[in-house]
């Protein structure tokens, strides 16, 4: 074979190389020990001597030739493998992430922690207190008597004659006004039982109370306390109204409004001025003390602030309405 043809087809098979497989096919075939362009070299020793500097020469420019191009197909395919190599773990930074779903309080614990930052941020402490009480923290030392409907067993939750779960909070207040001694600005969240169940009434569900005990207290306090937490709650145009009521352990007592635009006066909480009667059961004296209470359904006011009409939703467990709050 001579130089030329060795040329032709050398170029002509570099041409068609596209892989490194096939480049190294033809490394072999051309510069290799056997490849075609050493053994034209090897002719040499065949030719007259006056012709073999010419072909020397010759051979060796085809090799560097061929070198070259070879070279410049191997960094045309290295080039190749790395923009596949590339284009295989490109990352496309738009999608969204893999979020992990992580779960949040229940709505009503919300509303109620919402409702102790507001006390607290008043002065108020936070106090917890057994959910199984006796009848005397729960009933009597609140001044309320045997014949109330309260204490009767179709409204409460008895474990025997004298233990009931508490039918409110206000046990919690008692136990802390026979440990500390006044002033007292406390609040007491926390879970109740009573024997209740329809759309507006669970047989457990949890109350804010309040006690405030200091000398010469007044509704006026209670009034300005109250409407200020209302403020906090529902927006700074709420307003409050208070239409008398009773209740055993305050006197006189309140039904506490909010006057929310668009929906009227709203029935949110209970308060008064608390009964001597209770002072006197805890040891205190009524001539120099003198306190408000109050005390909220955390399930009402989680339902007027959201606009939830069923109370039962909120033990429903259904993930859809729980997830909306
Ligand atoms: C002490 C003295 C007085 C707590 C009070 C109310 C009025 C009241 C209801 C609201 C809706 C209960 O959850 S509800 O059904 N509560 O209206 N609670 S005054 O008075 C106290 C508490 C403790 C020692």
């Amino acid at each position: 074979m001579d130089v030329e043809t060795v040329e032709k087809e050398a170029i002509e098979k570099l041409e068609k190389v596209s892989n490194a497989q096939e480049l190294e096919q033809f490394r072999v075939e051309f510069l290799g020990k056997k490849g075609k362009i050493t053994s034209l070299m090897k002719n040499l020793k065949n030719l007259p001597p006056e012709e073999r500097p010419a072909y020397g020469k010759r051979v060796n420019e085809l090799r560097e030739k061929v070198e070259r191009l070879f070279s410049e197909k191997k960094k045309q395919i290295e080039e190749l493998l790395e923009r596949e190599r590339m284009e295989k773990m490109r990352v496309d930074v738009t999608l969204p992430g893999a979020r992990r779903k992580v779960g949040h309080s229940h709505p009503v614990l919300k509303v109620m922690e919402e409702i102790e930052r507001i006390f607290v941020s008043m002065g108020f402490d936070v106090v917890e207190g057994p959910e199984i009480e006796t009848t005397w923290h729960n009933f009597d030392a609140l001044n309320t008597p045997e014949w109330h409907p309260a204490r009767d067993e179709h409204d409460s939750f008895y474990i025997t004659d004298e233990l009931l779960l508490r039918t409110h909070t206000s046990p919690v207040q008692i136990r802390t006004m026979l440990e500390r001694k006044p002033p007292i600005a406390i609040i007491s969240p926390g879970k109740v039982y009573r024997r209740d169940y329809d759309a507006t009434h669970l047989p457990m569900f949890h109350q804010v109370e309040g006690l405030h005990v200091d000398r010469d207290l007044s509704v006026a306090h209670l009034k300005f306390t109250l409407e200020e937490f209302a403020r906090r709650m529902f927006g700074k145009n709420a307003r409050i109204r208070l239409r008398p009521s009773y209740f055993p352990f305050t006197e006189p007592s309140f039904e506490v409004d909010v006057y929310l635009s668009g929906y009227g006066w709203l029935e949110i909480l209970g308060a008064g001025m608390v009964d001597p009667n209770v002072f006197l059961n805890v040891g205190y004296d009524p001539e120099e003390w003198t306190g408000y209470a109050f005390g909220m359904g955390v399930e009402r006011i989680s339902m007027l602030k959201y606009g939830i009409t069923d109370i039962r939703e909120f033990v429903r467990n259904d993930v859809r309405f729980l997830s909306s709050y």
